[in-house]
């Protein structure tokens, strides 16, 4: 670490009077935009900055401040967090699983070296940090059925590994200088508005488009390929009340979060109950399909429920309900 500055982050944002100031990174792909509305509604809109390193549409640029930040710039970070008083960091920016596959050495620096970064800088200016894992984090010797909490990892891909990397530096620091560090390693995660980039889980967002403009999707995955999935509103919700939960609640540092676990098949028959044409031919990709199979099929996520309260809205009928009337919503 560059600089270690030790005092209970508690006091910087647990005060009713004090609210955090949150800066998300890689605000831009799927979680960003939605997290940050969730937290602005909380915290008003002024206290939660948004950044990434494209540029936005302006939609984004009309719902609150959005700032140009590059995780493998430290100093760049530095200056955010430093000139905006900021005193919680949301860590989004990262490569997924399938196209870290494609791109190893990139896949490597961001997740790696752009985390080390922001453990620094949190280090450094008491932050509380929020690092999201995954699913992905387990690999084929992981218990499957469920996954708990505390089990083997040797995950099988550069996004796991750089998570399960993630998990134990944030821990690590937590323990030897007391980093508020948490994590919720997320299943994968199914959203109307904002597009999922280059994961494995990515075909239960593109179904749904699919089932609604051409009535026919072509799925990656064979349709016996059950994962671990969420809607998006609770994934928000998860992220926002495990970050407000007090620090005497939290047994761990790393908790799965779970709602629902389905097969392409389960959620095809599901959109078919509201779009019976709905037609889904099964071409899998090797790369893909050996990921999934080496994920869990389902999480506990017991200790979450216990130590801090979480509770899914959503199953799937209830997914599939609102993803169809939202993607309808924004296409008339
Ligand atoms: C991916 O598929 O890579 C992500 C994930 C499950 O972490 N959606």
């Amino acid at each position: 670490p560059r600089q270690i500055n030790r005092w209970p982050s508690d006091q910087l944002s647990d005060s009713p009077a004090d609210s955090p100031r949150v800066l998300i990174t890689g605000g831009l792909g799927q979680l960003g935009v939605g997290l940050a509305q969730m937290l602005r509604q909380q915290y008003g809109k002024e206290n939660v900055i948004l950044s990434d390193i494209r540029r936005p549409p302006n939609e984004v640029y009309n719902m609150g401040p959005f700032v140009y930040a590059d995780v493998l710039d430290f100093k760049n970070l530095r200056e955010l967090v430093v000139n905006n008083r900021i005193t919680w960091l949301v860590h989004y920016s990262a490569l997924l699983s399938a196209v870290g596959e494609a791109n190893v050495a990139l896949a490597r620096t961001i997740n790696i070296t752009g985390l080390h970064n922001v453990l620094d800088l949190a280090l450094e200016n008491c932050l509380r940090l929020f690092v999201p894992s995954t699913i992905g984090a387990f690999g084929p010797s992981s218990p499957r059925d469920p996954a708990p909490d505390l089990s083997i990892q040797r995950p099988r891909t550069i996004y796991g590994v750089s998570k399960v990397h993630a998990e134990l530096m944030g821990e690590y620091l937590h323990h030897k200088y007391g980093l508020d560090f948490r994590c919720l390693r997320y299943p994968g995660v199914v959203s109307a508005n904002t597009n999922p980039g280059g994961g494995t889980t990515d075909y239960a967002v593109q179904i749904f488009h699919d089932a609604l403009s051409t009535g026919k999707h072509e799925c990656y995955l064979r349709a016996n390929t059950r994962l671990p999935m969420m809607h998006i509103p609770d994934c928000h919700r998860a992220t926002v009340e495990f970050m407000q939960a007090p620090e005497s609640r939290l047994s761990l540092r790393t908790y799965n979060i779970a709602a629902m676990s389905f097969t392409p098949e389960e959620v095809a028959e599901e959109i078919r109950k509201h779009l019976p044409n709905l037609r889904v031919t099964y071409n899998p990709d090797i790369i893909r399909q050996t990921i999934a199979d080496s994920w869990p099929v389902r999480f506990d996520d017991s200790n979450a429920r216990q130590d801090w309260g979480w509770k899914p809205a959503y199953g799937l009928s209830e997914m599939v309900t609102d993803m169809l009337a939202a993607i309808r919503e924004k296409r008339e």
